[in-house]
């Protein structure tokens, strides 16, 4: 990953410098404010500030990257925005994208951290990044993708946000069929936040891999495991839609230790669309899922969740509901080792707190 940052930052260190000569002063690193933590202004663009190249700074000094596909700005595409921000980057740099379909695979690299994307205020339809590929696709050497690298955008590095923007992947999965993974958005980076932010696919969805993450008020739609990883994180205000047909399933949450402070919390959400559905599956042997004060439609399969057909996971797999409502939310029919919450045993899960959250968000 090193090597292959500091080849690519190389190149792009040139085409700025011939190309881009004059914004090469945007990105002075000298200044490092130690923002260590996640604010609202890191989601906001003063836009009058945005008609002067030369002034192209915003609130606490931030850089702000306009990419506009029909080149009225620094960039006509996302990935040429962040190409632009260099590597070890210690300030937050918003990239401020037009409306408009992008269609391109995107990665933010690790080593550029504090990055913003930036739609248009209250409009997450309007921004969308989108592309095509599944697990069963080749690469140029002709190996499978797999479903990690089949993700339209992906984020490797920490104090990423998001904003008013859509991420997608347009591969609808059939139930059963091969390689049809197609991940929308995989986050790998640690803390980062997704506000009003739309992933929409199929099977695979949002790859929510590793480290401590705040999504908030954000839609996130998908037939098969459509939220996955080895995160810690809280969707809180979310509304997660179902597209499966006759089945399918929300959260597949992979932990393999009791010791491990991650899991899945979902917040006052709604969950809607097609069904029926799991709440989740277990995904390791001590997989974590909780949903607490949510409104379940008619689509979830009355079973509730499901061992991956691993029967000594019920043992160890926490899966719980704490005051959920809507014809759904009906606990009767549950599997037995799933568990109803009372309040102590949902309180770490209900706020910001369970992703520690105090420490790198202030909003
Ligand atoms: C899961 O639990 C089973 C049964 O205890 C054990 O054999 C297996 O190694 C565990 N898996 C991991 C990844 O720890
Ligand atoms: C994130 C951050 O540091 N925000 C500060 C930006 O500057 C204003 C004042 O101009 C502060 O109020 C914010 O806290």
């Amino acid at each position: 990953m090193g090597y292959s940052c500091f080849v690519f930052s190389a190149f792009v260190m040139l085409l700025v410098a011939s190309s881009h000569g004059a914004r090469v002063g945007l990105f002075n690193n000298d200044v490092n404010h130690g923002e260590t933590f996640i604010s609202w202004d890191d989601m906001k663009v003063d836009e009058h500030k945005l008609a002067r190249v030369s002034s192209r700074v915003d609130y606490n000094q931030s850089r702000i990257i306009v990419v506009d596909k029909n080149g009225g700005g620094d960039s006509v595409t996302v990935q040429g925005a962040i190409d632009m921000v260099p590597e070890g980057n210690k300030q937050r740099v918003k990239i401020y994208i037009l409306p408009g379909i992008y269609r391109e695979k995107v990665i933010v690299p690790r080593c550029k951290p504090y990055i913003s994307f930036i739609g248009n205020e209250g409009l997450m339809s309007n921004t969308i990044i989108s592309w095509n590929d599944k697990a069963s696709d080749k690469d140029s050497n002709g190996c499978e993708l797999g479903t990690y690298k089949s993700a339209t955008v992906t984020i490797e590095s920490d104090y990423f946000c998001a904003t008013d923007i859509t991420f997608e992947n347009t591969v609808v999965a059939a139930p059963g069929e091969y390689g049809m993974q197609a991940v929308a958005l995989r986050i790998s980076g640690d803390k980062a936040m997704f506000y009003k932010v739309k992933v929409v696919g199929s099977q695979d969805t949002l790859l929510d891999e590793t480290g401590s993450h705040y999504f908030y008020k954000c839609h996130i739609q998908g037939s098969v495991d459509f939220i996955f990883g080895r995160s810690r994180s809280l969707y809180q205000d979310c509304v997660l839609q179902s597209t499966a047909k006759r089945y399918g399933a929300i959260a597949a949450h992979h932990r393999d230790s009791p010791n491990d402070n991650t899991g899945f919390s979902f917040v006052n959400c709604i969950i809607s669309g097609t069904g029926k559905i799991y709440l989740g599956r277990a995904w390791g042997n001590y997989s974590r899922a909780i949903y607490s004060n949510c409104y379940f439609d008619d689509i979830i399969t009355p079973a509730g969740w499901s061992d991956w057909n691993y029967p000594v996971r019920q043992k160890t797999a926490v899966f719980g509901e704490f005051q959920c409502r809507g014809s759904g939310a009906d606990t009767r029919g549950r599997v037995p080792w799933s568990k109803k919450l009372s309040y102590q045993e949902a309180k770490p899960f209900l706020d910001m707190k369970f992703i520690d959250g105090e420490q790198w968000l202030r909003l």
